[in-house]
């Protein structure tokens, strides 16, 4: 499925996000920036070992909630990966909508400091992190369609989403977004 919000288009595919070829892969990480399981885990298990390595050294503060940084992307067919730390869902009373537009509007910020056309975003805070999959689609998109009608790039932001339960939250999403 694919949407077109001025000069760039929102993509949905149905997958696992490390085999992407985009310029820059978005990792759902922790503010430990410590490694984990999900995207986070199959993300370093095939960037290989300097991925920690790299992150180590550059962000040993890690990084705050809402917020992400870049590395590059070791073994990954993909320039950068952006570290992106989403919210855990506490009800939805603490915050958790704007932290997680923020971590989607800094990973896009990335991608147009570092010249990045193309980013692929799994899921953020869907799996461990416990945001309802509905309100994070809706939440996802918006924060993204809005930083694509103000800055007319990056060209392409595809959401990899892992299975057709997520797959179909961000579709239905999606399609209301364009009606
Ligand atoms: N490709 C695409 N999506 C995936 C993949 C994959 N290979 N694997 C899982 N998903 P999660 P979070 C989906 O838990 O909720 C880690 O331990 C998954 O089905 O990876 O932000 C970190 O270190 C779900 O819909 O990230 C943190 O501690 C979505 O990706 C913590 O989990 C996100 O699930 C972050 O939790």
């Amino acid at each position: 499925m694919l949407v077109q919000f001025g000069h760039s288009r929102i993509e949905l595919a149905q997958g696992d996000i490390t085999s992407q070829q985009v310029d820059a892969i978005v990792n759902a990480a922790n503010s430990r920036l410590a490694g984990g399981g999900g995207v986070d885990g199959a993300i370093h298990r095939a960037a290989g070992p300097t991925l920690m390595d790299e992150t180590r050294t550059k962000y040993p503060e890690g990084c705050s909630t809402g917020s992400a940084v870049a590395t590059s992307a070791g073994r990954l067919r993909a320039k950068f990966v952006f570290h992106a730390v989403g919210p855990i869902w506490r009800g939805g009373v603490a915050g958790e909508a704007e932290l997680l537009s923020s971590a989607y509007r800094r990973c896009l910020e990335l991608a147009v400091e570092n010249a990045c056309p193309s980013i692929a975003f799994p899921a953020i805070s869907t799996g461990v992190y416990g945001y309802p999959m509905d309100l994070a689609a809706e939440r996802s998109l918006s924060a993204v369609r809005a930083f694509l009608l103000e800055h007319q790039q990056p060209e392409l932001v595809r959401f990899v989403l892992f299975d057709g339960g997520s797959f179909g939250a961000f579709a239905r999403a999606l399609e209301a977004m364009a009606e």
